[in-house]
């Protein structure tokens, strides 16, 4: 038993051969196992002598196998050391590190520039109220932007906001002057997408009220900021316009940046871009948020920050801001 068993493990190869035979011979109802179970039938001379005989041929057994056991551990190890050696002169693994987004990187540039001017971040909800939205700010009941085919309406009295506007009103509300805040944030208009435009899109809002603003308070601050996102050079002029919640309103064009103003295919020949929306905060916007125009004045400002980004970084299509194409996003 004990030769047949020493041949056994020295000619196992692997770690489960060894097992095997050690199963074979030792385990529970192997051989030699079996021996010893069958003591019980001797007599009690022969029984102390089977008993030694059996317990040596266990211990060199078992003496076998753990010898075996060693060398075949080894020489798997180096199996294994030479079958998975790493090659470290291999070119490693690119890792792929995530960026921020055009958009984001734009938006928080100009959030950026606007605090170290000591404006505060406010925040208003997306969906919206027409009280907010309209009403509040003195848009007339038949002021087209009311329209169906500009504004998504949830119902009669809640829409997606169009604009960021309302959060004035909601700020003035609940903070009295001195205020000067902006408002990010993502707008909705009915719109049918082209190159410059998006059913949803992002503006920044404006807003500063104290005691004595004046509109030349405006042309500076927005100077400040133009020189700051477009460069040094980079002029602005105010072209009169309406909207409803500024008087007077006006619409602010920038030199081209491609160009400097002399006019050029990226301006339509000439010489400036449309930035943003401004004027003067109206009297009634004022009175509808419980400050008094007598006493206190204002200005407000409303750009679009995908607009910006565009011109910033020499995009052609807002599309593109949105169809999260990694050729496009890996150029920022
Ligand atoms: C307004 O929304 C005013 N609330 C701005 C304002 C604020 C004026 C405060 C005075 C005082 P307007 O409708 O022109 O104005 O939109 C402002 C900007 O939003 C536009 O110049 C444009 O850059 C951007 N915009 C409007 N519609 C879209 C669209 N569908 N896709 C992308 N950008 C848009």
């Amino acid at each position: 038993l004990q030769e047949r068993a020493i041949l056994d493990i020295n000619s196992a190869q692997f770690t489960d051969d060894l097992e095997k035979a050690r199963v074979k011979y030792l385990g529970k109802k192997g051989e030699l196992t079996e021996v010893l179970r069958g003591m019980g039938s001797l007599s009690a001379e022969e029984r102390p002598l089977v008993g030694k005989v059996a317990n040596e041929v266990r211990e060199e057994i078992e003496a076998h196998l753990e010898k075996a056991k060693t060398l075949i551990k080894a020489k798997e190890m180096n199996k294994k050391l030479e079958t998975e050696s790493i090659d470290v002169t291999m070119p490693g693994k690119d890792i792929v590190l995530g960026k921020r987004h055009p958009l984001t990187q734009g938006m928080d540039e100009l959030k950026d520039i606007f605090i170290s001017m000591g404006f505060k971040v406010a925040e208003g909800p997306e969906v919206e109220t027409v009280y907010y939205n309209f009403d509040a700010l003195n848009a007339a009941p038949n002021h087209p932007s009311r329209d169906m085919t500009d504004t998504f309406y949830i119902n009669d009295d809640v829409i997606l906001r169009p604009q960021t506007s309302p959060v004035q009103v909601r700020y003035m509300e609940k903070t009295k002057p001195p205020i000067r805040i902006i408002s990010p944030g993502r707008c909705f208009r009915n719109d049918t997408p082209d190159a410059t435009h998006s059913p949803m899109f992002h503006q920044l809002e404006g807003l500063v009220v104290d005691k004595g603003i004046t509109l030349a308070d405006l042309k500076g601050t927005l100077e400040v900021f133009v020189k700051k996102f477009l460069g040094e050079h980079t002029q602005i002029k105010f072209r009169p316009h309406f909207f409803p919640f500024t008087e007077p309103s006006a619409e602010v064009d920038a030199t081209c940046f491609k160009c400097g103003g002399s006019g050029c295919g990226f301006c339509k020949k000439s010489g400036w871009i449309e930035l943003l929306g401004a004027g003067m905060v109206h009297p009634n916007v004022l009175r509808n948020c419980g400050i008094d125009p007598e006493v206190y004045s204002g200005f407000a400002f409303g750009m679009g920050v995908d607009r910006l980004v565009m011109l910033k970084y020499g995009i052609d299509d807002i599309r593109l801001l949105y169809e999260n194409d990694m050729r496009f996003l890996n150029q920022f």
